[in-house]
């Protein structure tokens, strides 16, 4: 088992031996048809397991209208962030957000894996679109708010995270680096997710707080070695899906389509307090900061008007 490698220098985001974790749920991701709330929360979220539960939200409107000639008419004029993650640097450039839908429109249709280079293709990645043009949450109804701790509940959409690209787009492998939990919705097109458990980091080639060297779909062997002990599990999301992942989960992602999606991390006082211990880790300043307001939130219970204008930064911060 993978977990029980001491061999190595490189530490795990967590010292997983303090937590529940076990890698059982991981060897083949479940996907059930339906998913209660409860279920939800005590099989999955508070087990640390992955989940992905097909058709989730195919009954949004979003599923039936975002697309680049929609996100055109309705957020045409914004100007947006564009990101290439090439070798390890994230180069962000600012686009008219109609420049970019064009820009997908005149992608030739391809399948990711025939695209050279996928890293250097401008990425509209992890951007708050959501609560720039706060109509697109009008379009993700019903949301499934019980999911998410009671802080992040009344204004959902505040905590999310927009992509959209062509087919071809890489995000490499790394954790997000709250340590959150992720609920991820695919709207438009297919990403293929390679995933591996958090304990698992230290076979990965960490470069930095959260991003590390191995490629997953070309794994180098004689770089890293230990990664022959990876348990990576492969999985496509389809529009309508919603694929959960649990704190520290280490996600490589590849657009097969064009693709629009987006994310919410959140806490739970678990995981809140869990990323917390691992502020003297190597965690950046910022991130411990961004945790400690959000501990506030999700703990303490100070409300969401004094705590969300400390958090909001965070929306824009690229680590
Ligand atoms: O979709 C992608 O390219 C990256 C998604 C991701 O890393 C996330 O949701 O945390
Ligand atoms: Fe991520």
């Amino acid at each position: 088992m993978v977990g029980q490698e001491t061999g190595t220098s490189i530490q795990a985001p967590y010292d997983y031996s303090l937590s529940t974790l076990e890698d059982s749920g991981w060897s083949s991701v479940a996907s059930p048809t339906v998913l209660s709330d409860l279920e939800f929360a005590n099989n999955y979220r508070d087990a640390m397991r992955p989940v992905l539960l097909r058709s989730a939200c195919s009954g949004w409107s979003a599923c039936l209208r975002w697309s680049p000639e929609y996100l055109e008419q309705v957020a045409g004029a914004l100007i947006i962030p564009v990101k290439t993650l090439d070798g390890g640097e994230i180069k962000v450039s600012s686009w008219k957000l109609s420049d970019y839908t064009r820009f997908l429109q005149e992608q030739p249709v391809r399948k990711g894996e025939d695209s050279p280079r996928p890293t250097a293709v401008p990425y509209c990645h992890d951007i708050p679109l959501l609560t720039l043009v706060e109509s697109l949450a009008g379009d993700c109804q019903p949301f499934q708010v019980n999911y998410l701790s009671p802080w992040y509940r009344k204004h959902w959409w505040r905590y999310s995270q927009f992509f959209m690209g062509p087919a071809g787009t890489v995000t490499p492998l790394h954790f997000d680096t709250l340590l959150t939990h992720n609920l991820f919705f695919q709207i438009y097109g297919a990403k293929q997710f390679t995933i591996l458990p958090p304990r698992q980091a230290a076979c990965c080639g960490r470069r930095s707080w959260r991003w590390f060297d191995v490629d997953p779909e070309q794994p180098d062997y004689l770089r890293f070695p230990q990664y022959r002990h990876a348990t990576p599990v492969t999985i496509t999301v389809r529009a309508g899906d919603m694929l959960y992942m649990p704190p520290g989960t280490l996600h490589h992602v590849r657009s097969l389509t064009t693709s629009i999606s987006f994310n919410i991390d959140f806490h739970t006082a678990q995981s809140v307090l869990g990323a917390l211990a691992e502020a003297d880790k190597g965690m950046p300043r910022e991130v411990a900061y961004y945790n400690a307001i959000s501990a506030l939130g999700v703990i303490t219970k100070m409300p969401e008007d004094i705590t969300f204008p400390l958090y909001k930064p965070y929306l824009n911060y690229v680590s």
